[in-house]
């Protein structure tokens, strides 16, 4: 190479990548010529540098279906690239906008696609010393497409029926309810709790199958009809989580199952205790009236008094009724002077 430099100190030099150059400069005048460094032989030398070495795009493999919306993309390394920039497009004309090209290693996880969309990309290696692209052309684009995401259903639970009786027995009733598509059967898992315990009902299982082409499935509480005096008792089914689904607002519900046994009433009975009431004295007389069952509460028993003893003259007046007062069975009546009267208890 043999350039003139007039008045100037600095030579641009084309392209040649790779290789050694080696270079002397001279200064020249009507006189003479002097030589860089002294002497007509002082060459100096440098070496240029390397483009980007060939490489490939890797995944997804070109045309790829149903990929995920967060596909990543990747490619093999370039040697000598000091950095990569992909393009990701949707229109497929090999061309990518000069905004589009971003920085990345040699993997980018993408996020955020959309469904059912085909993606066009490339990707391209840069150094100080020129740029290339991945499978040897700017317009060897590769594409992949997006699949479709199936929604989650939802499912709830409520009580259809939520009183349950053992005089029948009349069932109750859970229904578990899912939204979206129903082209699939869907077992829901679910817990049992509440009051009521395995001898008041039918016991239940741990999952009901929501059948293809239906959106809900019931769940049945049948009653024991058991002979047991009780309070209502519940059922309460909760629902338990699964991959298969979420489980929405209501994630439990409660049958209450109704006893129909009631306590017998109690009996009464009264007797003379102490059946000699004398004027002389004077010393009382006594009755006992007594109750079977529970004590838990105080029981009025009525009664009406006769003979042949007068009240108020032949003895105190006695009322008209006597308390058995909670815990105890039995209660007493004391008669005062005079001729026992005969007792007729009712109950009330
Ligand atoms: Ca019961
Ligand atoms: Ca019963
Ligand atoms: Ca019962």
């Amino acid at each position: 190479m043999d350039q003139h430099g007039h008045n100037r100190q600095r030579v641009t030099l084309g392209s040649g990548q790779n290789t050694t150059y080696y270079w002397q400069v001279r200064a020249v005048n009507d006189f003479g010529m002097t030589y860089g460094d002294g002497s007509n032989t002082t060459f100096r030398s440098f070496t240029t540098g390397v483009m980007p070495g060939a490489f490939a795009k890797s995944l997804p493999t070109n045309s790829a279906p149903d990929q995920p919306l967060n596909a990543t993309l990747s490619w093999s390394e370039s040697n000598g690239a000091e950095k990569y920039q992909y393009c990701l497009v949707t229109t497929s004309n090999n061309h990518c906008p000069t905004s589009k090209w971003t920085d990345a290693s040699t993997t980018v996880s993408l996020s955020g696609l959309d469904q059912n969309q085909t993606y066009y990309w490339q990707v391209r290696a840069v150094n100080n010393i020129g740029t290339t692209y991945a499978d040897g052309s700017n317009t060897a684009f590769w594409s992949f497409t997006t699949g479709a995401t199936v929604a989650v259903p939802v499912v709830t639970i409520s009580a259809t029926i939520p009183t349950a009786n053992e005089a029948g027995p009349t069932s109750g009733q859970f229904t578990v309810t899912r939204t979206g598509p129903t082209t699939a059967a869907l077992a829901v898992f679910f817990t049992v709790g509440g009051s009521a315990t395995a001898g008041d009902y039918t016991s239940l299982a741990t999952s009901v199958t929501i059948p293809i082409g239906s959106a809900s499935a019931v769940i049945t509480v049948t009653p024991v009809n058991d002979t047991e005096v009780e309070a209502d008792e519940t059922v309460v089914v909760s629902l338990g989580a699964n991959a298969a689904y979420t489980i929405g607002a209501s994630g439990s519900a409660t049958v209450t199952i109704v006893s129909d046994d009631v306590a017998p009433l109690p009996s009464v009975t009264i007797i003379a205790t102490d059946d000699t009431a004398t004027e002389a004295g004077p010393t009382a007389g006594q009755y006992t009236v007594t109750r079977t069952g529970p004590t838990t509460s105080a029981l009025t028993v009525n009664f009406s008094v006769g003979g042949t003893a007068t009240a108020g003259s032949d003895y105190a007046v006695l009322g008209t009724s006597v308390t058995i007062p909670a815990a105890a069975a039995s209660a007493t009546l004391t008669v005062t002077r005079s001729t026992m009267p005969r007792w007729r208890a009712t109950r009330r």
